[in-house]
């Protein structure tokens, strides 16, 4: 799916601002879109309502615009959007996550259009991500299957797209590099029958440097040093009038798992950085360009080069920044919650839950992998594909209910990345019934805060013994953390530095695990839970929030932000494992 961009052919109006706003039933308020709404109401039953959204925004039609194609886009909507204009049902979408659009010409009218869009915030055993519904005498109530609040809304921006009668639909770059050279494949899909095409390729000063798909000298996107090519795509008419245009930004770089080692262009890459989430102060889960630019230029500040898109595709505009930035991104579906009656502490009991049996989440599951594999398929800043985190893989049936899965994702991806979910501990090597499935083990683990709190020399051999099990078993896959981390509370100081949730144990234990991870050749990168603190539904473990940030929610630094800047600034993008165990 294209990226919404005004072209030569293409004209775009974006629909953000304040809209009409209700409650089923209740009396209208104003919103800002985008932007979740439970933060921009007042008080605990409207900010935790369930049920269905009424959002009313009025736009304007121009006689000119009907000469063409007009299509109503959405970045996102959460989770359910019922869309109408002038009171018809135009369609529907389900997934919170992922872009949807609609050619309106039918039900629009030159002038005054009212658009109106409802909303349900709803999470069921059939929904992803996983909630527990119930609804009591009328009382709808939603309990989070997983560790961020329900945040719901229009996320992202909607916008009109209008594009010519026949244009082009989508665009699929796929390449192969050889020595200094690329060849690189376009499918381009359009709406027309016989397409005539002209496809050039152009470098960042905007010079052509190929009509052909050859790029000579070819310049490789890199970790924190990104190159961008741009791929002009014209619809000509016959007469060679260029009908339809889009220009679409690539990067070109190579993925490969070989050998216990995860390589980005032939070089053996170490993942730094982070699980993060979409989550701020008001704006809740609602696109926030400002915040984006700032945690891209914070984690630049850390020296990190990496993030997972925990526990949803994050918005097409922090993809593009990833892509421009060169920051590489573990990009994961919205699969969370794949448990039945999930908790907080983790430590939970390996008791029959029989989670495959009670969810119904298949559809779902298949259709963000589609959707998402859709949007981000050309970004070269996505190396893998995370198909869901911390399901429970320890549980008969979890094997049957991921090979389709993974076998479906890698057969959408032309660009055949690898993939692989987020493991959590109540599935280690000996239980998982997985995690063979994975190209790369992705292990969420917490030695030293969920089990063996306050011994952490416990709590390291314990890690040890477990980190080399899983390397037993599967000598020739690369093992990372995708989640390690313990919650701090900004301020919170101890001389004792065992003492939980101060500043000082969150130091120890990160050094702990960075001991572990420079002692093993085969462990290819840490991103920490979390990057900032972030909001949950209540818990007696959440102190207004998930507090494992190495940032607070207002983005200032803990006292760990100057460890990790120290040691991430020493670690280079590649060849560092080498380098370390060498030293040793
Ligand atoms: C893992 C989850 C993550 C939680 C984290 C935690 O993947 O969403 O926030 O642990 O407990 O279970 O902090």
């Amino acid at each position: 799916m294209l990226y919404p961009l005004q072209t030569k052919t293409r004209d775009l109006i974006d629909l953000s601002g304040i809209w009409k706003f209700n409650f089923e039933n209740e009396k209208e308020e104003m919103i800002a879109v985008p932007g979740s709404f439970n933060d921009q109401v007042v008080g605990h039953d409207k900010k935790n309502y369930v049920g269905n959204l009424i959002y009313q925004k009025d736009f304007l039609i121009k006689e000119e615009m009907l000469l063409n194609e007009i299509f109503l886009r959405f970045g996102s909507v959460t989770h359910v959007a019922k869309v109408y204009i002038n009171n018809e049902l135009v369609g529907t979408h389900k997934g919170g996550f992922t872009p949807f659009e609609f050619n309106i010409n039918k039900y629009v009218k030159e002038g005054e259009n009212r658009l109106k869009v409802i909303v349900s915030n709803k999470l069921d055993y059939t929904s992803l991500p996983v909630g527990n519904y119930s609804n009591e005498n009328g009382q709808e109530k939603v309990d989070e299957n997983f560790d961020f609040f329900n945040y719901a809304g229009i996320h992202r921006p909607v916008k009109l797209w209008i594009k010519p009668k026949q244009h082009i639909d989508d665009i699929v770059i796929t390449y192969e590099v050889n020595k200094n050279n690329a060849k690189v494949s376009f499918d381009v899909k359009t709406n027309v029958e016989n397409p005539k095409l002209k496809i050039s390729i152009l470098d960042e000063k905007n010079t052509v440097v190929s009509t052909d798909g050859v790029i000579t000298n070819v310049r490789l996107w890199e970790p924190l040093n990104a190159y961008l090519y741009k791929a002009k795509v014209e619809l000509l008419s016959n007469d060679g009038k260029v009908i339809d245009e889009y220009t679409e930004e690539f990067g070109i770089r190579t993925v490969e798992v070989r050998d216990n080692k995860f390589l980005i262009n032939g070089k053996s890459f170490y993942f730094k950085g982070f699980g993060r989430h979409e989550d701020s102060y008001i704006h809740g889960r609602g696109l926030d360009e400002v915040l984006n630019v700032s945690d891209i230029n914070r984690m630049k500040w850390l020296g990190a080069n990496s993030f997972r898109t925990s526990h949803y595709p994050y918005s097409e505009e922090m993809m593009r920044l990833a892509d421009r930035e060169g920051f590489v991104v573990i990009d994961e579906t919205t699969a969370v919650g794949l448990m039945a009656n999930f908790g907080f502490d983790l430590i939970g009991t390996t008791e029959k839950k029989n989670t495959w049996e009670k969810i119904n989440t298949k559809e779902a599951h298949e259709q963000v992998i589609r959707e998402l594999i859709d949007r981000d398929k050309n970004y070269a800043c996505v190396v893998m594909w995370s198909i869901a985190n911390e399901p429970s893989t320890a549980e008969k049936g979890a094997y049957e209910y991921f090979e389709p899965l993974f076998k479906l994702a890698r057969k959408l991806d032309k660009q055949k990345r690898p993939c692989t979910f987020a493991n959590i501990m109540l599935a280690p090597v000996n239980k998982c019934l997985a995690s063979s499935l994975c190209d790369v083990l992705c292990l969420n683990r917490y030695y030293g805060w969920y089990v063996n709190l306050g011994d952490l020399k416990v709590a390291r051999e314990k890690m040890l013994e477990e980190l080399n099990l899983w390397h037993e078993k599967y000598p020739n896959k690369p093992i990372m953390f995708t989640e390690y981390g313990v919650d701090t509370i900004a301020g919170i100081h101890d001389i004792d530095e065992m003492t939980p949730f101060s500043e000082e144990f969150q130091i120890e234990y990160y050094k702990m695990n960075e001991e572990v991870f420079d002692s093993l050749s085969y462990f290819i990168g840490e991103q920490t839970w979390n990057y900032a603190d972030f909001q949950t539904k209540y818990g007696l473990f959440r102190v207004q929030g998930n507090k494992k940030g190495i940032f607070t929610r207002e983005r200032n630094p803990k006292s760990i932000a100057k460890h990790l800047k120290n040691r991430w600034t020493m670690i280079p993008n590649y060849g560092y494992k080498e380098l370390v165990l060498e030293k040793k």
